[in-house]
């Protein structure tokens, strides 16, 4: 099999919500020597994105979206588990990400992890439903050097504004770097709310975090 077909029914797995030929097509990938990154970018992305479009059009519902999201997170169990496997030094600075209190979306905050870990970078991932006090709690337990937010909700974006103030407040803004992710986030909101950085997706993330710890 083609990359482009390995892409294209990886693509059709997720929109199906098909978990087990994503997870097959996933396998597949990596047998064949296309990298984790760049087979969740061209064949499993694609497909959730169309997911998330059919269901914002109302062409396709809930449930439908969390079987194509389940599909998704075991692919990245997978690609994740073939990184680690690959055993890289994590000595290139201390992250801790999470997704902001009241968002359960952490398919892409997944990926950034993922790739971070594969640069070298030494993570720790709180998962989702993260607040504010704890994303500071946890950086300063971790000794971080970043922290790193995920929003995918209009309405939970305020959390990475609510991070900011809460840093300053307590004199921690100028310890740490922050950078903000996540699909409704852009680089106009960083400014407007005083992150250091924003990030399109996960390789724009590595290479802003790079720039951070060297600026
Ligand atoms: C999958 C999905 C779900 C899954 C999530 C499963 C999971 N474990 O994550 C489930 C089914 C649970 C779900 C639930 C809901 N969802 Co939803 N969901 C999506 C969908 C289709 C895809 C999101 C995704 O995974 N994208 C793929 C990843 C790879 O992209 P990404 O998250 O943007 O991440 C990349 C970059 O943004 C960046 N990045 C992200 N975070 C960070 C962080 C840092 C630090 C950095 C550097 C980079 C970075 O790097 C990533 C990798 O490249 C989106 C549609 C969309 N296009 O976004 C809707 C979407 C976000 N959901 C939506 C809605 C409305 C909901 C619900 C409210 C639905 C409901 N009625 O219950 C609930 C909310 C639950 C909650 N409280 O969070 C709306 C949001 C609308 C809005 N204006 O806010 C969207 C946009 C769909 C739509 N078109 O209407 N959802």
């Amino acid at each position: 099999m083609t990359k482009e077909e390995i892409y294209q029914l990886a693509q059709d797995a997720i929109e199906k919500g098909d978990a087990e030929t994503a997870a097959n097509m996933a396998r597949l990938g990596l047998d064949s020597g296309i990298g984790g990154i760049e087979l969740i970018d061209n064949g499993f992305i694609p497909g959730i994105n169309k997911v998330g479009d059919l269901f914002g059009e109302g062409q396709l519902f809930l449930p439908e979206l969390i079987m194509s999201a389940n599909a998704m997170q075991g692919v990245i169990d997978i690609i994740n588990e073939s990184l680690e496997k690959a055993g890289i030094k994590q000595n290139q600075g201390k992250v801790v990400i999470g997704t902001v209190e009241g968002d359960l979306h952490d398919i892409g905050k997944t990926i950034v992890v993922s790739l971070l870990k594969a640069n070298g970078f030494a993570v720790k991932d709180l998962g989702r439903d993260v607040s504010a006090d704890r994303f500071i709690k946890e950086a300063e337990a971790f000794g971080a050097n970043i922290i790193g937010t995920s929003a995918l909700l209009t309405t939970t974006m305020s959390v990475q504004k609510e991070l900011e103030d809460k840093l300053q407040e307590k004199g921690l803004r100028n310890k740490y770097k922050t950078i903000v992710g996540g699909a409704p986030v852009t680089e106009r909101w960083a400014k407007r709310i005083g992150a250091d950085a924003y990030a399109s997706d996960a390789a724009d993330g590595v290479r802003k975090i790079k720039e951070l710890l060297q600026g």
